[in-house]
């Protein structure tokens, strides 16, 4: 990889970039392609690097409608964390957590991922039980997870709301240590860049519009640049799971719904952890541009369009005030919102599908960023090798025939 010294540094600076090498290239798509990426999320970038890097897979697309990390992965509040409660998911997502804490390491690029412990907040005894559940089935798994008393969880958290004389008082909290927040582009870039170097190309502005298939097996996609032809194609396209289901022949499980957040004008700091109120309802962590990122729940209706409504940001602010009545007379800078994809049990979807040689991995919902680098993982496995990974073995689609569902409602935090 190239170096710069600080001339160089600072002649690039005053000459516009001139001399910056770009981080990845930008091909024209090629006629074939042993695999074909649909999406370029974190997720459809992280199975590709993967693809290339563990499995010798280089001959690789990954299609990109728009820019890269311009869906979720763009728009996301950056909350990595394991704390699910049962065996299957607690095994991927610490997989994932794992992966992060040698990230930057392995790509080669600052992906920003601060361990700054994950607070969940308990205002009601049957929160409180819930927690402990939670906590215990989390340390079986060999998680990091402590429960906290009142005491401790205003010790830990200064600004917050010590009333009792309040809707929700604080009644303790659970914690694990080494969840925290990443920079979400970064890991987007990170995982490009590593995938590109490898001999993957990334093709953005280049949108699905067809699938080409002989009998039972996917030969092929048509695109807006063209037709490509693939011997595997995956889709990893989150929100528009089911729009490319449906140009494949088959339905999937899924709803999707707009999931909107929000950022405060920057103060100093006053927040070194990430908070979570199920309850009252928000979450939020302080950016290192000294911003609050705060969130809530999902839109209701179902959306495909990028954006949300007025009421959920109220709510998201009324929560914020309650629960951190300092932050009253903060002004928001600025909202957005993304399109989540939501299984009925609140788990995600990876592995094969009823279409020969096409895989899919969707239904994270508004929990996935915190896989990237374990889901593009296993994915990767699994098609390189035509059979679901063992983490992946029990979030296949015939759960919803099978009825072996994976609620995880109450570790997803973010009400849907
Ligand atoms: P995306 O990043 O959405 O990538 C899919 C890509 O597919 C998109 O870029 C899209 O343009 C492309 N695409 C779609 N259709 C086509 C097509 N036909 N052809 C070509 N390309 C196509 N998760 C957490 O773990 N922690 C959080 O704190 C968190 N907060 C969130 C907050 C918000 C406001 C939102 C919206 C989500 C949040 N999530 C969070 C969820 C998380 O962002 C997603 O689960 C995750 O980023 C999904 O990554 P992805 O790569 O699968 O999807
Ligand atoms: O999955 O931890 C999470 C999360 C936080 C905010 C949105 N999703």
């Amino acid at each position: 990889m190239r170096r710069y010294n600080f001339v160089q540094l600072l002649r690039n600076a005053i000459g516009f970039g001139e001399g910056w090498q770009e981080a990845w290239r930008s091909p024209e798509p090629k006629p074939s392609y042993d695999v074909v990426i649909v999406g370029g999320g974190g997720h459809g970038l992280a199975t590709a690097y993967y693809l290339a890097k563990l499995h010798g897979i280089r001959n690789v697309a990954v299609l990109e409608k728009g820019w890269l990390g311009g869906g979720n992965t763009g728009r996301n509040t950056t909350v990595v964390r394991s704390n699910y409660l049962w065996d299957e998911s607690a095994a991927i997502y610490e997989h994932s957590l794992k992966l992060w804490e040698g990230l930057s390491q392995e790509l080669n690029y600052n992906v920003m991922f601060s361990q700054r412990n994950l607070v969940m907040l308990a205002h009601t005894e049957h929160e409180q039980n819930e927690a402990s559940r939670r906590v215990h089935a989390n340390r079986l798994n060999g998680i990091d997870a402590e429960i906290w008393s009142r005491e401790q969880t205003l010790a830990f958290i200064p600004i917050l709301n010590p009333s009792m004389d309040i809707r929700y008082p604080v009644m303790g909290a659970s914690a694990q240590p080494r969840a925290g927040i990443a920079r979400h582009d970064a890991v987007a870039w990170g995982f490009a860049r590593g995938a590109d170097a490898l001999g993957v190309d990334i093709i953005q502005n280049c949108e699905v519009i067809g699938v080409r298939r002989e009998g039972s097996r996917i030969v092929g996609l048509d695109t807006t640049r063209g037709k490509i032809d693939a011997k595997k194609v995956a889709f990893v396209a989150a929100g528009h799971s089911s729009v490319l289901a449906e140009l494949a022949g088959f339905r999937l499980p899924i709803e999707s719904h707009p999931l909107q957040a929000m950022v405060s004008e920057p103060i100093k700091p006053v927040l070194d952890t990430v908070v979570m109120s199920g309850t009252v309802h928000a979450y939020v962590s302080q950016s290192d541009k000294g911003e609050l990122v705060m969130g809530a729940g999902i839109d209701a209706f179902n959306s495909y369009a990028q954006r949300g409504s007025l009421p959920i940001l109220e709510e998201i602010a009324s929560a914020m005030i309650e629960l951190f009545p300092i932050v009253s007379r903060l002004k928001i800078l600025r909202s957005w919102g993304g399109i989540v994809d939501i299984c009925p049990d609140a788990s995600p979807i990876i592995g094969k599908t009823p279409v020969d040689e096409l895989f899919i991995n969707c239904g994270w919902g508004t929990g996935g960023f915190k896989a990237t680098p374990g889901s593009g993982w296993v994915l990767a496995d699994t098609i390189a090798n035509d059979r679901p990974h063992k983490l992946a073995e029990p979030f296949s689609m015939e759960r919803f025939a099978s009825g072996r569902l994976i609620d995880e409602h109450g570790a997803a935090a973010v009400a849907h």
